[in-house]
């Protein structure tokens, strides 16, 4: 009797390296229906974009005119780069003639870029942030991209999109783009946490990691401590607090989505609280810390102002910041003890008065 010929290559290593984001997306979504076709599509072209980025930025050093400073000022008042713009523009290419969204909201652009051809059909809007910690990205150092999926509820005929000032639990699906030694995709649409690897070999996202789950609680805290004297006491009560007990270690590369993918897979927190001079913070809510809260709350983790889970805060303008303090569940509820603290005795010294 002939023995069972071996499979010349094994069934899960060949079913792994066919799980694209888009095949990934439609079994998430346990559906063919058209609702998750589209929903599939836009993971695809979220990839497509996450890929010229990539590409460009491995070359960017052997390219005139791909690093630097672009010499504008965008809306937020920070200093543009070439490669923020290259990556905004990207995203705006890859939707055109998509079919999928309506408009796309970046923190490039002051105003949302709206893609009327697509309007009548594809009833969705990019929120995003083309290209995180770009001051990392002329000492080759992990940048990013942030994105979010927003449904349009209204006509918005006067193209202030003010039906995008809803609550990050409106969103649709959110992830990021981690432009490292790999390039990493992780998103969610509400169910679990998943990370794709992009193959260069085969210029596609492969699922490298499901349902992950952020620890309970982890070593790491993550802040620009060169705005100690900024922050408001109960932050630096945190700081005094975890350099002074056992434990804890410090990580901070100045990118967000390279020091919260750290979190999500090690534990810990990430902290950019407000300051004295700007109490709101500096992280943007529509595309930076509401699209992050989508994802680490599916991991497990917690997201919050100090005072408001992220995913509650309704915005007043599209540009709007806040405080973020994001990670895991222990860690985060340990930041917010301190601020707790001071409220009470702020209280009770009311009371006293
Ligand atoms: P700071 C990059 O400019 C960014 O928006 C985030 O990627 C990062 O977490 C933060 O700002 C860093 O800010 O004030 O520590 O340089």
């Amino acid at each position: 009797m002939v023995a069972e010929a071996k499979p010349i290559v094994e069934e899960h290593t060949l079913d792994r390296d066919c799980t694209t984001l888009s095949r990934h997306v439609l079994q998430q979504m346990q559906s063919f229906s058209a609702d998750a076709q589209d929903l599939s599509a836009l993971m695809g072209r979220i990839g497509l974009a996450a890929k010229l980025i990539a590409r460009r930025l491995s070359r960017a050093g052997l390219m005139e005119n791909a690093l630097g400073f672009t010499g504008d000022v965008n809306v937020q008042g920070e200093s543009v780069k070439k490669m923020d713009v290259y990556a905004n523009e990207v995203f705006i290419a890859v939707f055109k003639q998509s079919g999928l969204v309506c408009r796309l909201a970046s923190e490039e652009m002051e105003r949302p870029y709206y893609i009327p051809e697509n309007c009548p059909i594809g009833r969705h809007t990019l929120v995003y942030d083309p290209l995180d910690g770009s001051s990392n990205v002329d000492i080759d150092l992990n940048v990013g991209s942030i994105f979010a999926i927003r449904q349009q509820e209204g006509m918005d005929e006067d193209g202030t999109a003010q039906d995008l000032l809803q609550p990050g639990r409106k969103q649709i699906a959110a992830g990021y783009v981690l432009y490292g030694p790999s390039t990493m995709l992780v998103y969610t649409i509400g169910k679990g946490v998943h990370a794709f690897t992009l193959d260069p070999s085969l210029g596609e996202f492969i699922l490298s990691a499901e349902n992950i789950r952020i620890p309970e609680h982890g070593p790491v805290y993550s802040a620009n401590e060169g705005n100690f004297w900024q922050w408001e006491e109960p932050i630096r009560d945190y700081i005094r607090y975890v350099h002074r007990h056992e434990g804890y270690t410090a990580r901070y590369s100045g990118a967000l989505v390279g020091d919260i993918h750290r979190i999500l897979m090690q534990g810990g927190v990430f902290l950019y609280p407000g300051t004295v001079k700007k109490p709101e913070g500096k992280l943007r809510l529509l595309y930076e810390s509401a699209p992050l809260a989508f994802v680490i709350e599916q991991a497990g983790g917690r997201a919050s102002t100090g005072t408001q889970e992220i995913m509650d805060v309704i915005p007043d303008r599209l540009h709007q910041r806040t405080p973020l303090i994001i990670g895991s569940p222990d860690n985060v509820a340990l930041v917010e003890s301190f601020i707790q603290e001071r409220q009470r005795e702020a209280a009770d010294l009311a009371i006293k008065t």
